[in-house]
């Protein structure tokens, strides 16, 4: 990663920086033509036939042959028996990251998604009434980014919301199982689980099969595929995002230890080759230091050359003339994940504006954040900070509002009612105001 400018203020650095700049910055969520087509046909099929087309598709996209859904399908007590045949020490890790996931949404649930009401003074009452979705699907990958813990973020916000139904779809190459992925299921309260992946999957929850139930939102990521699914089937359901490469943004003052630095630099580049670390710091002999624990420790990871590809194609180390630099320039890159690796984090926390997380001071490494701290992983990527939020309670909530018009109330309104209903020429909209009129 030899990206180090200096001096970096972005309105007087040289263009070639600020090309540079933009382009490790920009990732392009390209859809492949070949992609769409497969998977509008396969979305058709799925709506059409259901879980015969199911069944084909898991026999072959994932190798499974299976005469039935029955054994495409993971009732509770399997989930049960995985999360017990887990080693004691994976059991308490599982459940204690729950526990703590499951108390900080109880939290954002009780702070924001709460139904509320108020009367006027003609004793009108006016309110939002806020109820859970019925069914939820949460996607979760197969093979290599098959996450527990993605488990855990996607189906634990729903269980709060109140939520009656979680449903989860994993794709089982080969008929493998992740022990980890169901026992996660069972931790976090998911309904029932089947064995399928892909944009296949996609469609059964969207469309309904003979066995899988039609959901009203699908969450969680995946592939290409996926991804297309999900953004066609928007609309009959709803979805969550449409997640990018994992990012990390570290602002250092030059006071933390600079291979923790590093580490946390290398833990979202291991994710992908795509993904993005950037550090920003006003002290270039800190950089040096960093840049200099990033060669010592790189050979020894296991996932190298992923770190190295991420880094070097779209990681930086960027040199700013002061702290406040690096704060502007994080706001405009609006990360994933910002960590502020600093003494005194709280004096730049109110400067930063756009970011999915904000971890703040030395000890708070991002990782703790991705498995047990509490907020949920599902963050907004790609910039799109700037107008969205982490998955949360408020995603499986959904709000209605409440008038209830007294007979004080219909005079006061009434009248006013009847004026604009003239006024757009609609009639009945003005008389159903005045018969309520004395
Ligand atoms: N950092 C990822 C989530 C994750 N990390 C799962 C480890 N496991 C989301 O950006
Ligand atoms: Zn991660």
């Amino acid at each position: 990663m030899k990206f180090v400018a200096a001096p970096a203020h972005l309105s007087t650095v040289s263009s070639t920086f600020e090309a540079d700049f933009a382009a490790r910055l920009h990732w392009s969520a390209e859809q492949d033509a070949a992609i769409e087509q497969r998977v509008q046909d396969i979305l058709a099929d799925v709506r059409a036939r259901g879980d015969g087309a199911l069944l084909e598709y898991t026999q072959r996209f994932d190798g499974l042959h299976a005469d039935g859904m029955q054994r495409l399908t993971l009732q509770p007590d399997e989930l049960r028996a995985a999360y017990r045949s887990l080693p004691p020490e994976q059991q308490q890790a599982l459940s204690t990251a729950a526990e703590r996931v499951r108390h900080y949404h109880e939290a954002q649930k009780r702070a924001s998604g709460e139904s509320w009401s108020y009367r006027d003074e003609d004793g009108t009452l006016l309110g939002q009434k806020v109820t859970p979705l019925d069914r939820v699907g949460i996607y979760v990958p197969g093979g290599k980014a098959a996450y527990p813990s993605s488990v855990l973020m996607n189906a634990i916000p729903a269980q709060v919301a109140g939520v009656a139904e979680i449903i989860m779809v994993v794709p089982t190459p080969q008929g493998a199982k992740n022990p980890l992925v169901l026992a996660a299921a069972h931790v976090a309260g998911v309904t029932r689980a089947y064995t399928v992946g892909g944009a296949q999957a996609i469609g059964a929850l969207a469309y309904g099969t003979e066995t899988i139930p039609k959901v009203d939102k699908i969450t969680g990521p995946g592939n290409a595929y996926v991804a297309s699914a999900k953004r066609r089937v928007f609309g009959t359901v709803g979805i969550d995002m449409i997640a990018g490469p994992s990012e990390i943004l570290v602002l250092a003052d030059g006071s933390t230890p600079p291979d923790w630095v590093a580490m946390d630099l290398f833990s979202q580049a291991e994710h992908d080759e795509l993904a993005q670390s950037i550090l920003l710091c006003p002290d270039a002999e800190y950089i040096a230091a960093v840049q200099r624990e990033i060669d010592r420790l790189l050979p020894d990871m296991p996932r190298a050359a992923i770190i190295a590809k991420s880094l070097t194609d779209r990681g930086a180390l960027i040199h700013t003339r002061s702290m406040q630099e690096a704060c502007d320039i994080s706001n405009r890159i609006a990360p994933e994940h910002l960590e502020v690796s600093s003494r005194d984090p709280h004096r730049w926390e109110p400067l930063l504006k756009h970011a999915g997380a904000i971890f703040l001071g030395a000890y708070t490494s991002e990782s703790l954040g991705d498995y047990c701290a509490g907020p949920n992983h599902v963050l907004p990527t790609s910039g799109t900070a700037r107008f969205s939020s982490p998955l949360g309670v408020y995603d499986f909530q959904k709000r209605s509002s409440l008038i209830e018009v007294s007979e004080q109330g219909a005079q006061t309104l009434g009248r006013i009612a009847s004026v604009l209903a003239h006024g757009e020429g609609l009639q009945a909209h003005a008389r159903a105001a005045e018969m309520r009129l004395k």
